[in-house]
Formats: structure tokens, sequence, C-alpha cells
């Protein structure tokens, strides 16, 4: 059948599909979407009618094309005239290019000029596979004598052919348009047709977190049940990858998360608590996990000991709600490996299950005699709605953990934890044991008001690990839903860390999601953090939940390698691993589109910075990276260019001048719009060194070696100098501008192997003091 028949109304239709794109509650054009290139050729008429032709997919169809110089954009666009069906417009065969299956997204600009046609007017982009198959990809209503934006997504359906798919661009069907040729059959020009497929994308392109705000910890990915381990000075967040199940389809929106594909855990850490360094995701769990036993990676804990003189590190997981596994790890970021070969808590495990609480939720600890403790279980709810089961579900457990740390020893004794629902943990300060858990949302019977509120992290206080863990130990609350403070509820989980002396504060809560969204959550969670303070008594003061996080507790060093996967905050990027899934991470920053930009919080400069650096892999020809110091739209300090062979790993620079004491840093990059510009691994800033040399000889003095050190200053200043030595520490002060000066070492040895001296110089330039160390070798020497 086709359309010209009188009897049928229309061209049959596969389901019009029109979305419209929204992004942060604003309108975007598909060009803002993840999408690969413009399927369509010469989509501007900027090469006049090339690859342009009259749809003639009904032998009604017919119109005349010409180009115009009244453009959208450019220099041309095509004016259709005469046309005898509403499908008599601009066609495209795209053979070749779209597939079933696939989704894409289409945008055109048309304009109508007709005095006598109606004020606004539906346009359609639709596609024909042939025969009668035609479909809506996208409309918009035009206003007469203005250009008008055409949009919309579409899928094509799996079983669609698509040998001879046509695009082409019309007013809606009527049966007979010849009756109002001015409404229907209205000459219109169209231009700038654009038409990708669209590909998944997880970047987050909104600011999740404003300059100056501590939480949440991190605003290019989610991040849940946060576990903090403190180790050499740096806190590690263990994070249930949220971020998994993060898919936003063409309208810019995510499904909800059900949690379910969840089998990595991600991993942040921080020296500051500021400027955080992703690390990336552990592979745990499914089939491309260490421990392919295990389906789900929820709810982490880690925990180190030094077992057979070396120190391992043990990553506790929840299999979903059913079961808790370990692997184990040379280092706190990994390789991690399956030493266990199966779940550790289960259904087996001697006093772990009542046959309907959750067996998830690790909470690992170490007592100071070495003694490893695993906490673990939740929910248990017996349907009975009944006061004893709301309140007392004794749903969690506490067991002794053999010193593998990866086996149990003895039976899992029941704690009972008012209103308790998940998350047990426990830390401990001075001679008492805390053990916090998330209360639950009610079993159906009354809450007991002596108890915590619901949703609420809560605590006991024991003085064993063990507990007993009993309900006359609860000493109130730490940390009310997170709906109290950031107007999102939800779950939550917590823990308790200790660094620099200071107790510290995680939780998660959905305020990521919320500013994505503009508003709604759909179950994305993201970490937060908060100083944790205590009473004389020994009880916690309650917990607040702000934006603000935890005060920066040092500065940034700048003149050491800073991964770029560090940022205090950002826009609009993501980060992929450089390293094999398994390996110590290290991660570069990319999706980096013009206008993205990180920073780096309270870095201390010192004396001066001379320069920056920064190693990259160009991915367009044109890019380059503005330095702004304390305010992100300030002026612009340096430009560092992107220069270097496309898809390389190179080091670019700048030069910096008179950058000295604490800034935050803003890292600004620009570049052709709607191309990935480069990736980012590391950033460098240099500071600036003095004009000295040094040399070392060794030579025989009877039967000992004689180490004699020259250094040289070729400032124009005084300088102080250091050489350090095996055999001793000689220091010359105040060696002036343009002289030398050594000393002779004693070895009292016959024999000495070649090796390095160091010498630092220190001098004091335009007013700051500038210090440089240089190393000095020698060559071996052997006397008799
Ligand atoms: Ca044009
Ligand atoms: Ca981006
Ligand atoms: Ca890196």
């Amino acid at each position: 059948m086709d359309r010209q028949r009188p009897q049928r109304p229309g061209r049959r239709r596969t389901a019009v599909l029109v979305t419209v794109l929204l992004v942060g509650g604003l309108v975007a054009t598909p060009s803002a979407m993840a999408a690969g290139p413009n399927l369509i050729t010469n989509p501007g008429f900027e090469d006049g009618l090339s690859a342009w032709a009259v749809n003639t997919g009904n032998p009604t169809d017919g119109a005349t094309l010409s180009t115009t110089g009244d453009a959208y954009s450019g220099s041309g666009a095509v004016q259709v005239t005469n046309r005898k069906t509403t499908g008599s417009g601009p066609v495209q065969d795209l053979a070749g290019k779209v597939l079933a299956g696939k989704t894409y997204t289409v945008a055109a600009r048309v304009k109508y000029e007709n005095p006598e046609s109606p004020a606004t007017k539906q346009f359609f982009v639709t596609m024909h596979y042939g025969g009668s198959t035609y479909t809506n990809l996208g409309t918009g209503t035009v206003s007469r004598g203005q250009w008008g934006l055409l949009q919309g997504t579409f899928t094509i359906p799996a079983g669609q052919a698509v040998t001879t798919p046509r695009v082409f661009v019309e007013t809606p069907w009527t049966a007979d348009p010849a009756a109002a040729p001015a409404t229907h059959l209205m000459d219109f020009k169209v231009d700038d047709v654009v038409l990708n497929e669209f590909t998944p994308s997880t970047t987050i392109e909104v600011l999740g977190k404003n300059p100056g705000e501590g939480n949440p910890l991190i605003s290019h990915k989610f991040g849940a049940d946060g576990n903090a381990f403190v180790h050499g000075g740096r806190v590690y967040v263990y994070l249930t990858n949220d971020t998994q199940m993060y898919n936003p389809g063409p309208d810019g929106t995510s499904p909800t998360n059900t949690y379910g594909g969840i089998n990595t855990i991600t991993v942040i850490s921080s020296d500051d608590l500021v400027n955080w360094t992703d690390h990336g995701e552990i592979p745990v769990a499914g089939p491309n996990g260490l421990a392919k036993y295990a389906s789900q990676s929820w709810a982490p804990a880690v925990e180190s000991r030094v077992v057979d003189g070396k120190e391992q590190f043990f990553l506790y997981f929840a299999n979903n709600g059913a079961a808790t596994g370990v692997l184990v790890g040379d280092s706190p970021l990994g390789p991690w490996r399956d030493e266990r070969g199966s779940l550790l808590i289960t259904g087996q495990t001697p006093g772990a299950s009542d046959g309907r609480n959750w067996l998830f939720d690790p909470g690992v600890f170490i007592d100071d005699d070495g003694q490893g403790y695993l906490y673990f279980g939740g929910g248990g709810n017996d349907g009975s709605n009944s006061y004893e089961n709301t309140n007392h579900p004794k749903s969690t457990r506490v067991i002794k953990l053999g010193d593998d740390m990866i086996s149990t020893e003895g039976a899992a004794e029941t704690i009972d934890a008012p209103l308790m629902f998940e998350a047990g943990h426990v830390f401990k300060r001075g001679d008492k044991y805390y053990y916090s858990y998330s209360s639950n949302f009610g079993f159906g019977g009354p809450i007991d008001p002596n108890g915590p509120p619901t949703g609420a992290i809560a605590y006991l206080v024991a003085d064993n690990p063990m507990g007993p863990w009993t309900p006359e130990k609860y000493a109130g609350v730490i940390f009310k839903n997170p709906g109290v403070y950031f107007g999102a509820g939800g779950n939550n989980h917590q823990s308790v860390f200790e660094l620099n002396g200071e107790h510290y504060f995680t939780y998660h809560a959905q305020t990521l999601n919320r500013r994505i969204t503009g508003g709604a959550t759909q179950g994305f969670r993201s970490p937060h953090i908060a100083k944790l303070e205590f009473n004389p008594d020994g009880t916690i003061k309650e917990v607040l939940g702000t934006f603000d996080g935890a005060e920066q507790i040092r500065h940034l060093d700048p003149y050491r390698v800073i991964e770029a996967e560090t940022i205090a905050w950002q826009q609009g990027l993501a980060t992929k691993r450089l390293t094999a899934p398994n390996d110590v991470p290290n991660l570069a920053l990319h999706d980096v589109d013009d206008g993205d930009w990180t920073s780096l919080s309270s870095v201390d400069f010192g004396t001066g910075a001379t320069g920056v650096a920064a190693r990259v892999k160009p991915l367009t020809a044109g890019t380059s990276v503005q330095v702004r110091l304390d305010d992100r739209a300030g002026p612009v300090l340096a430009t560092i260019p992107v220069a270097g062979p496309t898809g390389e790993w190179t080091e670019v620079g700048a030069e910096l001048d008179g950058v000295s004491g604490v800034h935050d840093v803003y890292l600004t990059f620009v570049g052709p719009d709607g191309r990935d510009l480069l990736e980012v691994d590391s950033w460098r800033f240099t500071k600036p060194s003095l004009k000295v040399a040094g040399t070392a000889d060794t030579r025989c003095a009877g039967p000992n070696v004689k180490l004699t050190v020259h250094v040289t200053n070729n400032e124009s200043v005084p300088v102080d100098f250091v050489v350090e030595t095996p055999y001793g520490t000689k220091s010359f002060d105040d060696v002036k501008a343009g002289k030398t000066r050594f000393h002779p070492f004693m070895t009292r040895q016959s024999s000495v192997t070649a090796g390095t001296v160091t010498v630092t110089a220190t001098a004091t330039v335009d007013g700051h003091e500038v210090s440089t160390r240089i190393p000095v070798p020698h060559e071996a020497r052997t006397c008799r």
C-alpha cells in the first residue's frame, strides 16, 4: 500500500519515537550528547546539492531543489520548491551507514517564509526504509520566517531491513494537500542536518561539586558504602561501584540503580582529605573478577596485617546479601588475588545464619593483640510485624578471624543492636570498642523511642571486641538519615578512621545524583566525610551532614609527580585506567572536551614555581591547557600548548613566573568544539634551581681510598653547600660567586665501589630561599 491512495490514512509507521533531550534540566542539542561522527554527507549544503536529491518514495512525490545563500550556518542551504506532496523534500541515501538495533540522534534546521502559511508549522525528519515503511525520527515546530530546530532520538528496530534507508525532511501527511497548498506544500529551506549514532557514556558533564566543597569526595563518579583504611599517611576509601549501574540514555537520565550488576570495587585515596586520587576499580566478582564464584561485590572493608613476615592486605566484600568473600593484596592498591578460593562467610559458617538474616556488609577490625574480627550481617525481617523483630532482629554477627585473615575461628556470636539493619563496623578508641551500624526503616512493629530513629547511623560501646553486644550498650546516634541534610534519603553505610591524631567519619548520600537530575535520586550514592569528635565521657558528638566535608589537613606539594586523576573539583571529566585491570593502578583523565576543567586545592608553591608540565596524549590538534590560580574564571597565568603527535604520550609544559605561596590551581582544557581533546596522565611543577656544580674523585692515600669532592658556585650570589657522603658530611658556608671549594673524605677502606655523593646548595635569590640538590658520581678505586 502507499500513502497517495485515499483509502489509506497515511503510510504504515513504525513506532514514532521522538524525545526531547534533557540534560540537567536544559534542552540540549544532540551534538551535546555522546555521539559519533555525523553520518550525513554535505550536511550544511556547503557543497551545493551534492549527496542530496528530491524524495521520490512515492511516485507522486516531487519537488525542485536549489541552493540558497539564506543559510542557518555557513554560506549555503537547500531550498525546496514546487512540492507535490507532504513528503516532497530533500532526501539522502544512508545505505551502509545505519544498522538495525542501533540508537541515533537526529537534528536539522528548517525555515519557511510564505506569508499565506500558518504562523507555526510542524516538520519531520523521516526515514524511508523502503517499501511502505516510514518512521518519523525527529520533529519540531517552526515559526514562520525563522530558522527552527527539528530533533529526535530513535532506535532502528532489531528486525528492520536497512538495505535502502533514506532520510528526508517533510511536512505532516495529509490526504489532499493541494486543497491548502500554503498550509501543506509551502516552500522551505533546510540546513545543518546531523545524524549521529548515540554512544552510551557515563561521563557526568554537569558540575557535581562546587569549588570549596569537600563533599562529595569525588564528582566524576559515584561510590557507596565507603570503608576507610589508613596506610602510610594516606586514607584509602573502598566503595561499592554504583557507577557500574549508571547508564544514561539519549535523554540524559539513567534507569534507577538496582545494584545487581555491581561486581567491582572503586578505590580513591588522599593524604589531605580534599584532593582525592582515583585508583579505578578492582575486578572482584563476576566473569571478569578474581572471585568468579561471587556474582556481586558490595560494601567492602579492608585491613592489613603481617602474615609470614610480609604485610598483606585483605579486602572483604559482600556477595549480595547471601555471603561475604575476601581477596588478598600486596598493597592497598593490589594487585589482588583470590587466595581462599571460596566465600568466607556463608550459611554453613557456624552461628552465622538464622535462616533469614543477610550475611553481608563485612566490617573488619584487628585488635592491639593482633586478633582479627569480622562483623557482618543484617536484615532479618521475619514478617511478624512484631515489636521484638522490629527493634531486636538480632541479624548481625561477630566472628574471630584466623591468623591468615581468610578463615574464621569458632562460632559467630549474635549482636543485638536496637533497630539494627546493616553496616556493622568497629573501631577502638582508648580501651573502648565502638560498634556502629545503620538502623532499619521499620519492620512493621512500633519503634522503641529509646533506640535510634530509622535509617540512621547508631552505635554501641563495649570493653571487648566480642561485646557481648547487647541493647544496654546502646550509646546513641552518630548520624541521622542523609535525607535530613541533603533532601536525598535512602540507606547509609559508615566507617571511622584516624589520621594525624584526629578521627573522621565516612558516610554516603545521593548528592551528586541530585545535582545531575536537578532533584531526583535514583539510588546512586556518593562518598562523604566529616570530622568525628568525642565528649569527655567518650560518647560521640552527633555528626551533621554538610557539603563542607573535612578541612584540608596539609597543603599539596607540587614538586613531585601529581597524578592527573588527583582532583579537588572538576567538571566534565572522566577517568580511564592505563594499567592492566589487576595491576597497581595508574589512571588518566579522558573524555576531555573544550571547557572541561580540573583543580588542585591548597597547593604550596613555597618560594616559587618556574614551570608546569603535563604528561599527555594529544587527540586533537589545537588543544591547550590554561592555568589559573584561586578562581577558575580568573586571569590565565600560563597556557600549556598541547603539541606532539596525536595518539602518543608526550610531555608538554609552560613557564610560570612568580607563582609562590599557597593557591588553588585550576586547569582548563581548550580546543575544538565537539572533539575529544587529549588524555592527561600527570602534572608536575618545577621550582627554581641554583647554577652549581660538583665533582668527586677517588685517589689512594697510602693503603686507603681518599674521596675528594669539589663544589663550584656559578651563581652571582653567595651559596651554602652541604656535601653528604657515606664517609662523613661537610658544610661550606657562604661560598662566593664563581668560587670552588673542596674537601677530602678519608674512607679508611682499601677498596670503594662506584657511588654517588649528594651536594645540596642553598642561597637567597631575590629575597627567596632557593635550594638545589644534585647527585655527584665517583668511580670505584682499589688501593694496596
Ligand atoms: Ca549551511
Ligand atoms: Ca567531558
Ligand atoms: Ca595518572
